[in-house]
């Protein structure tokens, strides 16, 4: 039988820095689970530093792994975590395995990272596009940020109505029971639903300043052509790019889903709010702490590792950047 509080975390490995694995198996290790790690890369460090060392683990090596695993009786998640992923014959290869432990248990909770790009840029191969739309309907969430979503549904959110109208297709085409969207920036048409849903983290003086993060549950859709609750969490925004951070969310959204959270602890909280929003509204609190201390360790670095971004500067001079980066570095193991 399957192991309680037994996670299986199949995502990419560094030797240094904390993206991936390293984002998310120690902060679940605190949260007293179980992990089983796969890694999918083994590199030096993130692709974001512009040079790495490493090589990605084959389709053939993965199903070797998993193969062995279910032969020795070890295969007996309770969770699934699921995060980048490098090529589309590998992602294939954790498709069938995640197929397999559903069919096997319909009360696993998977989580599924479907990590295809950011902000317009797609960084895996499109091959796995389809491949992550067939996976859909095999998760208990999907955690994707704003680009995922439109690249997955095919539909650009320009409005409320088109927001809402991906949202129906993750749910009712793609079966998925449950949608956070990690990061949205906060536009105007977005302040619509504002007024009695969201819960601000932190002032909303300036929108452009602002993060939101916006969960949805297929059992709030109503029978008319709205979605009933759309729950947001707002957070400020910090300045530069942090490596990691959606793979942190991600396992903070696995660890806190309970589909029996205590009533009063929801109560606490607002009177609409549902195991999933709880689960998201405790994700962007604890990343978000991580965030503001890895901000306030790298501010207080030499000038030379605090850099601004600047492209053309980097292209000269590709030390600069890896400087950079390395102070940028999440903040895990002082923010437990
Ligand atoms: O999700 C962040 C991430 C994960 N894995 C690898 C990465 C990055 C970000 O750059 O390079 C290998």
């Amino acid at each position: 039988s399957k192991t309680p509080c037994r996670v299986l975390s199949i995502q990419s490995h560094v030797a240094f820095g904390y993206v991936g694995g390293k984002a998310a198996v120690f902060p679940l290790q605190c949260l007293g689970f179980d992990v089983d790690v796969v890694n999918t890369v083994n590199f030096s460090n993130h692709t974001g530093y512009g040079r790495f060392g490493g090589s990605r683990t084959t389709a053939e090596e993965l199903s070797e792994i998993f193969c062995a695993l279910e032969e020795n009786g070890l295969l007996r998640p309770s969770r699934l975590l699921t995060g980048y992923i490098a090529g589309a014959l590998a992602l294939s290869t954790v498709a069938s395995l995640a197929s397999r432990l559903r069919q096997r248990d319909l009360t696993l909770i998977y989580v599924l990272d479907p990590v295809l790009g950011d902000a317009g840029k797609l960084y895996v191969s499109p091959e796995c596009i389809p491949i992550y739309q067939s996976m859909l309907p095999l998760a208990t969430v999907i955690t994707p940020n704003w680009f995922e979503v439109e690249t997955l549904t095919k539909i650009e959110m320009t409005d409320l109505a088109s927001l809402k109208r991906a949202l129906r297709v993750l749910h009712e085409e793609y079966r998925v029971p449950n949608v956070i969207i990690s990061s949205m920036i906060l536009k105007p048409w977005l302040k619509e639903i504002l007024p009695e849903n969201i819960r601000p983290v932190q002032s909303l003086d300036d929108q452009s300043d602002h993060l939101l993060c916006l969960c949805s549950a297929s059992h709030n859709i109503d029978n008319t052509s709205d979605l009933s609750v759309i729950h947001a969490h707002a957070v400020s925004c910090l300045p530069g790019y942090f490596s990691g951070v959606g793979d942190l969310f991600s396992a903070m959204v696995l660890a806190h889903l309970q589909p029996t959270v205590h009533p009063s602890v929801l109560q606490q909280l607002g009177a609409d709010q549902t195991p999933l929003s709880y689960a998201a509204s405790m994700a962007v609190t604890k990343t978000h702490a991580v965030l503001s201390l890895t901000h306030e360790y790298a501010q207080n670095l030499s000038e030379d590792e605090r850099l601004p971004t600047d492209d053309e500067k980097d292209k000269l001079d590709p030390e600069r950047k890896i400087r950079r980066m390395r102070g940028r570095e999440l903040r895990l193991v002082q923010g437990q």
